[in-house]
């Protein structure tokens, strides 16, 4: 009987988004093929699309299943569902002590940093003039040195959040990209620049962003 080629993912996506990325990243570090849709974000979202992800929100990945599928949204959710299906992957948690860890700095790097830097990004380069306010800006630039200040310190004694590589790497991996985008300056805080250099020098990461096709 004849196999069936296409592979047993979809990541239905928006190339440009950090989000969409650092799913690009993971599925790379398990070297999982995958087929990628791209979604219209100006159009309505399909209601075959809505099934998949409620919000009709990207990223959400489905796996292709004999009696069906699975479809999960949310970045974090997504990372970690890779890290225990793919366990012997440098995704996969070696125990409950580093599963812990991991998600806890999983859950810092997609609330705590990513909301710091969208607040950052949002007030200097998406609001219009009239939106814009220089005292939110003034503290969320503020805000954002503070987490860039401890992060710095935190890597001193580890080459990644948790010590060893974990999904909490790979979330950050497209929001450290980002930093570029907003006024800080990164020569301050050298071991977060190292830590991105070594994200960056991952075999993963190469080809996730669209610039990069
Ligand atoms: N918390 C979500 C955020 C996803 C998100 O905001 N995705 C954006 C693309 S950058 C999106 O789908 N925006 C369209 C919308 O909200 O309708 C995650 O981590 O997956």
């Amino acid at each position: 009987m004849a196999q069936s080629k296409a592979p047993p993912f979809t990541l239905y996506e928006y190339r440009p988004s950090p989000f969409c990325v650092a799913i690009r990243v993971a599925l790379n570090e398990c070297e999982v093929q995958f087929t990628p849709r791209e979604v219209d974000l100006k159009k309505p979202r399909t209601a075959a699309f809505l099934k998949r992800s409620p919000f009709g929100r990207l990223p959400a990945l489905v796996e292709h299943r004999p009696g069906g599928e699975l479809a999960i949204f949310e970045s974090p959710a997504i990372l970690l569902f890779l890290s225990e299906r793919f366990p012997e992957s440098s995704l996969g948690f070696p125990d409950i002590t580093s599963k812990g860890e991991g998600c806890a700095w999983l859950s810092y790097v997609s609330s705590g940093l990513s909301e710091e830097l969208w607040k950052v990004l949002h007030e200097e380069q998406v609001y219009r003039k009239d939106e814009k306010s220089p005292a939110v800006l003034k503290r969320a630039s503020k805000e954002l040195e503070r987490h860039l200040e401890v992060l710095d310190k935190h890597l001193a004694r580890r080459a990644f959040l948790a010590g060893d590589y974990t999904i909490a790497d790979t979330m950050a991996t497209p929001l450290l990209d980002l930093l570029d985008a907003v006024e800080v300056d990164l020569d301050a805080y050298p071991r977060v620049r190292a830590w991105r250099k070594r994200l960056r020098e991952r075999p993963s990461y190469k080809g996730v962003w669209p610039h990069d096709d």
